[in-house]
């Protein structure tokens, strides 16, 4: 195969990637190079704001949002309808009655890590329509990526066409690592969020269970990188439950949870809150969060087994 067959711009037409989209998730990987170059060249300090959360941000949280602003307010040859980020209280419209697409990101997924160095990334889904639609996400969504800013950089994107992974090389283009990535139906790691003292007793046992089988325990903090290595493991399972000081959980289903629930459906594995599927939720509330069971078949069914049994 010849590089060009290989990079992401071709990838996507080979695809049938239909051609707006296909520009919208061309613009959003120039904008993670970017990013990419920030993340390396950080000082690594905190500004001196909040997000909607209450959470400090970081310098590079701040600046990965404006990049990714700036990018899509440069490009005129697509229309985008509605852009949220994680970063920002609220949906700012664009093009309301000609755009087809919306973009939610998480700029910076994990940047409590930032000042360990350790892997952290960037969390696109692209709607079709408006963000805030009445609809389940499945029938929202018809994309998602994610950039990790490790070792390498690489980007893993699903336009409902199977999921694929891309490194960035030293010229800057996207080539082509991993196509269609298959989870198995099991795998060996799991990754826990939350403190074991605030766990429900259902969620307990089937961590407990996990452990019995011999599962090893892989949690650095940042979903996105967690959430990579069991795609890149092929199988295992990523937790972050209710808790018993905050029952809607901790991650956010616009900008994690259904995103990343979309790659991995993909990719053959599943994502649910423990009653329903992450997918087939319908959001109303940009920051809605939810408590999150996200790998492979195996494990996210017997979590499902756990949870609704007790
Ligand atoms: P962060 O606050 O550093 O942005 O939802 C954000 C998140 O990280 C996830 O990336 C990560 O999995 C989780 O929070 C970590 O939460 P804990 O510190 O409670 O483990």
């Amino acid at each position: 195969m010849s590089l060009t067959r290989k990079v992401l711009r071709t990838h996507l037409s080979n695809n049938n990637v239909e051609h707006e989209l296909r520009r919208i998730i061309d613009n959003l990987a120039v904008s993670a190079k970017f990013i990419a170059f920030e993340v390396r060249k950080s000082n690594r300090k905190t500004s001196n704001t909040t997000n909607m959360y209450g959470e400090t941000q970081l310098e590079l949280d701040t600046l990965s949002d404006y990049i990714i602003r700036e990018r899509i307010g440069y490009e005129t040859s697509f229309k985008i309808k509605e852009f949220a980020s994680e970063e920002k209280d609220h949906i700012i419209e664009f093009h309301t009655d000609n755009g087809s697409y919306s973009i939610t990101v998480d700029p910076l997924d994990g940047s409590s890590l930032v000042d360990v160095d350790l892997t952290v990334g960037t969390i696109f889904g692209i709607h079709y329509g408006n963000i805030l639609n009445n609809k389940p996400g499945k029938e929202s969504l018809v994309a998602a990526m994610y950039i990790l800013y490790g070792p390498q950089t690489t980007l893993v994107y699903s336009a409902g066409k199977g999921t694929h992974e891309f490194v960035l090389n030293e010229v800057g283009s996207w080539v082509l690592s991993q196509e269609n990535i298959e989870l198995n139906e099991k795998g060996k790691i799991y990754s826990p969020g939350g403190l074991r003292k605030d766990w429900f007793r259902e969620h307990k046992e089937f961590i407990e269970k996990l452990e019995e089988e011999g599962y090893k325990l892989r949690y650095s903090g940042s979903f996105v990188a967690d959430a990579n290595q069991i795609l890149m493991k092929k199988g295992g399972i990523f937790t972050y439950p209710k808790l018993t000081n905050r029952e809607e959980g901790k991650l956010r289903m616009l900008f994690e949870l259904q995103p990343l629930a979309f790659i991995f459906e993909n990719a053959g594995g599943c994502a649910t809150n423990g009653l329903e599927n992450i997918l087939d939720i319908t959001i109303s509330e940009l920051g809605q969060r939810s408590p999150a069971y996200i790998g492979s078949r195996y494990e996210v069914e017997l979590a499902k087994l756990y949870l609704t049994n007790n």
